[in-house]
């Protein structure tokens, strides 16, 4: 087990193929959940699994199981795996680098002809993003028991077209239940999508938890009215109310420095004429902050600073807290398994916590599990620029490797 090493080739050359699926003019993806782009990156990773020898599963959230088998298999899975879908101005390895990391791993377990004492399996989790639908990591989610199964089919993007719709329409409406089923242990590898690791030129990061989340929708209402005649004082303006808000949200995030996150990127305004004064506006909030009672407090904040400002500006607001995920803890046994890996590989790390949430942060309530990272350029990520080097690729399957070989064992 010691010196088997995955093909760092054989990962990237994989990674740059799934790239050519949704690839957009700056050298980034855009697949976005339940796409007919997305259908065609699930139907590369279960060709290439089928290749590797894996029988298939898929959920009825259109989660996708690739399974190696071991001795003992009627032992729990140890489980690894990400996600395929990007955001519209994605990267080429956000999610996918996880997914094609599990697959890596089976491949190496084929070339050296290794049998696991306990099942291997290779996952795709639908819907990571919550880009296309709110919100993310819904389908990781339903698995873990934290939504069920029609709040998951029911989540509809802009267009109103559901998850389950979309799920039927490419074909991976799966008939297997979606969670109730153990897990020995669940991997997940990811780029940092951050600046720590490469700034500290530490070339894993051994997470040891996530940060909160709290999701917001918010729409303002006032009265659309003539841009020419309507005098400044008798205007019910909402956008001015709304850009308001987003630059005290972005106050909330600097009162609770270091450590809060907060943004607002989706806005829609209507009637979006250029001579009318916006009646009404619909946007987006999103807080972060790796402890619940400072994420708390950055919610009612939130809460506050709309009713102020719609008394102040003669609007009427409607604020749904659509999404809360926890803080998280990563499980002690899985953490130490990463960090064994690498420093048993010489690889230099670090502890860290993500800023980003991903499906590992559902799976660790039903399943002991860990994380690994690796650096990606300038921190960057969430941008078609996203970039990793192959060795650094290389080195986090590497150590995924290790840690599943260690808990698939007797
Ligand atoms: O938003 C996130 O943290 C993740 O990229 N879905
Ligand atoms: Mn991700
Ligand atoms: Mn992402």
């Amino acid at each position: 087990m010691k010196n088997m090493r995955i093909n760092g080739q054989r990962l990237w050359d994989s990674l740059m193929e799934m790239a050519k699926i949704g690839a957009t003019e700056k050298g980034g993806n855009c697949r976005l959940a339940l796409t007919d782009l997305d259908k065609q990156g699930r139907d590369l990773f279960v060709s290439w699994c089928e290749e590797a020898g894996c029988s298939i599963r898929v959920d009825k959230m259109g989660n996708i199981f690739a399974r190696r088998p071991g001795r003992d298999n009627s032992l729990p899975p140890v489980m690894t795996g990400s996600h395929l879908d990007t955001q519209p101005t994605g990267g080429k390895f956000d999610g996918v680098f996880g997914v094609l990391a599990g697959l890596e791993v089976i491949r190496t377990l084929n070339d050296f002809d290794y049998e696991t004492e306990a099942p291997v399996e290779a996952a795709v989790w639908t819907n990571e993003e919550g880009s296309r639908f709110a919100p993310a990591m819904v389908a990781s989610g339903v698995f873990a028991g934290v939504f069920d199964l029609e709040y998951g089919h029911s989540r509809a993007d802009l267009d109103g077209k559901t998850m389950g719709e979309e799920l039927e329409r490419i074909g991976y409406l799966g008939d297997e239940p979606c969670g109730g089923r153990e897990i020995r242990a669940f991997f997940e590898a990811h780029i940092e999508q951050g600046p720590i690791l490469e700034a500290e030129e530490k070339t894993i990061g051994v997470l040891t938890g996530a940060q909160g989340q709290r999701w917001f929708e918010i729409t303002l209402t006032g009265a659309e009215s003539h841009a020419g005649t309507t005098p400044m004082d008798r205007r019910r303006d909402a956008l001015l109310g709304a850009a308001k808000i987003v630059t005290a949200v972005n106050e909330i995030a600097l009162a609770h420095a270091p450590n809060a996150v907060t943004t607002v990127g989706l806005l829609q305004v209507s009637p979006n004429s250029r001579n009318t004064i916006p009646g009404e506006v619909f946007f987006a909030v999103d807080l972060r902050h790796p402890t619940d009672e400072q994420l708390s407090a950055m919610a009612d904040e939130l809460r506050a600073i709309c009713d102020r400002v719609c008394e102040a500006d003669g609007l009427e607001s409607e604020v749904t807290e659509i999404w809360y995920s926890p803080p998280i803890v990563f499980n002690a046994d899985c953490v130490a398994a990463v960090r064994k890996a690498a420093e048993g590989a010489g690889f230099a790390h670090r502890d860290i916590i993500s800023g980003a949430g991903h499906d590992a942060c559902y799976i660790s309530r039903v399943a002991p599990t860990g994380m690994i990272f690796v650096p990606c350029k300038d921190g960057i990520s969430h941008n078609e620029i996203e970039s990793a080097t192959p060795d650094d690729l290389a080195a986090g399957c590497d150590v995924l490797l290790q840690a599943m070989v260690e808990r698939a064992s007797a």
